[in-house]
């Protein structure tokens, strides 16, 4: 999710007025030159976003950190809205070639698949021996991560598929070319196609292939560099410090422990320990069913060696947990790296932890939940593994790219461009909160931003908007737990009192621009339908004369971080409201708090450190809390609902909004004693919040307080925090300059 690099480039390396003039003189206009880069899409929602921040800041702050990853041939989706509908079709980032990237055709790995395993009498030593069936090749592909006002550039290194023996003659000259073909678009489908969902069940080999391919080519790369200056694998913990993001990379700890044991003979216990040295691991998921585990039969005819090699580290792994716990088989059972259930499987997430020595969440509120909850057992062995290091955003992409006029005007007012590099200096704008001539500035860069965003709509979609209505924002992936549906309720509500109030009563309403966006997985049925539901509201409502320009319904297609650059500046509201509990982290808050946006949200992820910040009173909140959640959803059917909600749920089933029998099953999700999310219950404080938004929002001076007291309260959550607590916490390690 890096998006575009032309901006954040020069940018970056603080030649953008040089660059824009240069290219006026051939002629160009730098904005238009801009808008033609299309995004790279290289991962699914916010994690792979939150990873592309990591590397800004990592950049940024001088640290020696390589990323690596899969250059995928087509990366996330394209969301296309037909009739109302997504569909899905593939991303040609790559059609005009990747001006970013430069090609390494020297650096390239075997990464080898399948076949069996050989035990043989090595000099009187009984070795393992692979002998792999398929091999494939991995090319290196390296992209350059500039830092902001530093000479430090980092590299993402993607890596490609090729097939091993590029063509294969044999099977030319025997007339077998298209077989010889179909071998090479095989391998190559390797790193073809981003999985849509970070949980895909479609393709589970193929993921695995990618898994798998990824982290051998990155793990050899790893060795050979560290080859290149050192002969002694004890100094690699010290050169070393893998991060595991997610359990996605995890095959990484089996892929090493086969490299130390099977290729450089360190002997099974010396390259444990070293491993043990070397991980850490964050996992961003919340709930125990999205952790990833992965069948063993699959693994075994995949790739046998490392089955067996995890197989030894659950054994060493059980052996010493007995010593600590005794025989509490259940608690034995629970912790196991393998699964013995209906299908035997690893458990990624409990292999990371056993060889990890810091285990983190992304928030307060998610650690919280993982030692009580997720991983309650591991916590209770080894408590000192767990931390937790909470989300952030770059000021650099989220301010100084996407939002120019706002980098200027903070630059201006706190005196220095220095906030850039240090966003706790955003604190300094609680100072001017009552100068009004810093308010009418505040005001003049949200309204032409404001317009961008109108002007992007209206292309878009045709719906005019007015500037005066307050912008109302919800953009990320669909999701039920994100609670999309909650929000096109609320809108059903509003229009439904619209349609009910005389003339006057409908004076002192406020105009609002509802704005959302985000892609469904493509297997998530429900999902689609929550988009399909508020195109049919969209079409209702923006249809409607009577109503006018008091509510418009947007929905913005292929929502993705180009399209969020403009969005998020423009937004005057921004709602953030998944079921308490359910949001590791969640990012997006936090690039809108640095824009001056208002928040409407949950007491979830890391918005619970937003209030600690902010203030509970410079936010509009509502919900459940996290504790209340069980005990609400042990009342299922006793649930107290609002009638507002049943009233709403029953135009919805009756088909006021058309494709009346399309959205009984999407309206089944939500009915009383089946309504996992709690947006029945949780209706009536939502609909309170929106109406303190609005009154707010009728009184110009207490909302730009709040706005500026947004963006002062932000600086706590760039991720430039966030990689410096990483950096001195988890990893150790010092920045030191290293031009790329
Ligand atoms: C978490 F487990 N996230 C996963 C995953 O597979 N993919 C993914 O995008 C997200 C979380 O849902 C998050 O709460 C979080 O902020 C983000 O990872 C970065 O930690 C909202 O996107």
């Amino acid at each position: 999710m890096i998006g575009r690099s032309l901006s954040n480039s020069v940018i970056n390396l603080g030649i953008q007025d040089q660059y824009a003039e240069a290219l006026n003189q051939l002629g160009f206009e730098f904005e238009v030159l801009a808008e033609q880069e299309g995004d790279a899409s290289l991962g699914n929602g916010g994690l792979a976003r939150f990873s592309a921040c990591q590397m800004d800041s990592l950049a940024t702050l001088d640290y020696p950190a390589w990323g690596y990853g899969l250059r995928y041939e087509y990366g996330l989706f394209r969301q296309i809205i037909v009739d109302g509908f997504q569909h899905e079709q593939p991303d040609y980032w790559l059609n005009f070639g990747n001006p970013w990237e430069i090609e390494r055709i020297h650096v390239t790995y075997e990464v080898k698949f399948n076949g069996t395993v050989e035990e043989v009498d090595m000099n009187g030593e009984k070795v393992k021996v692979w002998i792999p069936g398929e091999t494939v090749e991995a090319v290196a592909y390296d992209n350059p991560i500039p830092g902001y006002g530093t000479k430090n550039t980092i590299n993402l290194r993607l890596w490609a598929a090729k097939p091993s023996n590029q063509f294969d003659l044999e099977a030319y000259n025997t007339g077998d070319y298209i077989n010889s073909i179909v071998n090479r678009q095989n391998t190559e489908a390797i790193s073809n196609v981003l999985y849509p969902d970070d949980r895909s069940h479609q393709g589970k080999e193929m993921r695995l292939k990618q898994q798998y391919f990824f982290v051998s080519a990155s793990l050899q790369d790893i060795i050979r560099r560290f080859k290149e200056a050192h002969n002694n694998f004890d100094e690699l913990p010290e050169q070393v410090a893998l991060h595991l993001n997610d359990t996605h990379p995890s095959l990484s700890i089996a892929e090493i422990m086969r490299i130390l044991v099977d290729e450089e003979h360190l002997g099974w216990s010396k390259a444990w320990n070293i491993v043990n040295k070397i991980f850490s691991f964050t996992t961003h998921t919340v709930v125990a069913e999205g952790l990833e585990k992965i069948p063993v039969d699959l693994l075994g005819s995949l790739l046998p060696r490392h089955l067996q090699i995890l197989y030894e580290i659950n054994s060493n792994f059980m052996e010493e947990l007995k010593k600590k716990i005794g025989l509490d088989y259940n608690r034995l059972s629970r912790m196991s790296i393998i699964e013995e259930g209906a299908v035997k499987s690893i458990r990624m997430a409990n292999l990371s932890i056993v060889c990890s020595h810091t285990v983190n969440g992304v928030s307060k509120v998610h650690s919280n939940t993982l030692k009580t909850k997720t991983f309650k057992d591991f916590y209770e062995l080894w408590p000192e593994k767990f931390q937790y290091t909470t989300n952030g955003v770059t000021q650099r992409r989220w301010i100084v790219v996407s939002n120019p006029s706002l980098c200027a005007l903070l630059s201006k007012w706190l005196g220095t461009e220095a906030w850039i590099r240090n966003a706790d200096l955003l604190t300094g704008l609680r100072d001017h909160v009552d100068n009004t001539s810093f308010r009418h500035e505040w005001k003049m860069v949200k309204r032409l931003n404001k317009m961008r965003l109108a002007e992007y709509i209206e292309t878009m979609s045709g719906v005019k908007v007015s500037l005066d209505a307050m912008f109302d924002v919800q953009v990320k992936r669909i999701h039920e737990y994100k609670r999309q549906l909650l929000n096109i309720f609320g809108i059903i509500h509003r229009y439904d009192c619209l349609k009910n109030m005389d003339k006057n009563d409908r004076r002192k309403v406020v105009p609002r621009v509802c704005i959302i966006g985000g892609k469904a997985a493509p297997g998530y049925e429900i999902a689609k339908k929550i988009i399909k539901l508020c195109h049919a509201v969209a079409e209702k409502v923006n249809n409607d004369a009577d109503i006018g320009d008091l509510l418009k319904l947007v929905f913005i297609p292929d929502y993705n971080v180009s399209v969020a650059e403009l969005v998020i500046p423009g937004a005057d509201l921004s709602q953030h409201i998944s079921t308490a509990g359910h949001e590791a982290s969640g990012t997006g808050s936090m690039k809108f708090l640095m824009n001056g946006c208002l928040l409407l949200a949950t007491a979830d992820g890391s918005t619970v450190e937003i209030i600690e910040e902010l203030g509970s009173d410079n936010l509009f909140l509502f919900g459940a809390k996290v504790e209340e959640v069980a005990e609400l959803r042990e009342k299922g059917g006793a649930l107290k609902v609002p009638l507002q909600f049943a009233r709403v749920l029953r135009m919805v089933r009756d088909g006021y909004f058309g494709d009346k029998d399309y959205f009984q099953s999407l309206c089944d999700t939500v009915e009383v004693g089946n309504d996992f999310y709690l947006l029945g219950s949780d209706f009536g404080s939502y609909l309170e919040a929106q109406a303190a938004a609005d009154k707010a929002f009728v009184e110009p001076d207490k909302w730009i307080k709040m706005s500026i007291l947004s963006a002062a309260a932000s600086g706590r959550f760039s991720s430039d925090r966030t990689i410096r607590e990483y950096a001195e916490r988890t990893w150790k390690i010092d920045p030191c300059q290293c031009p790329f």
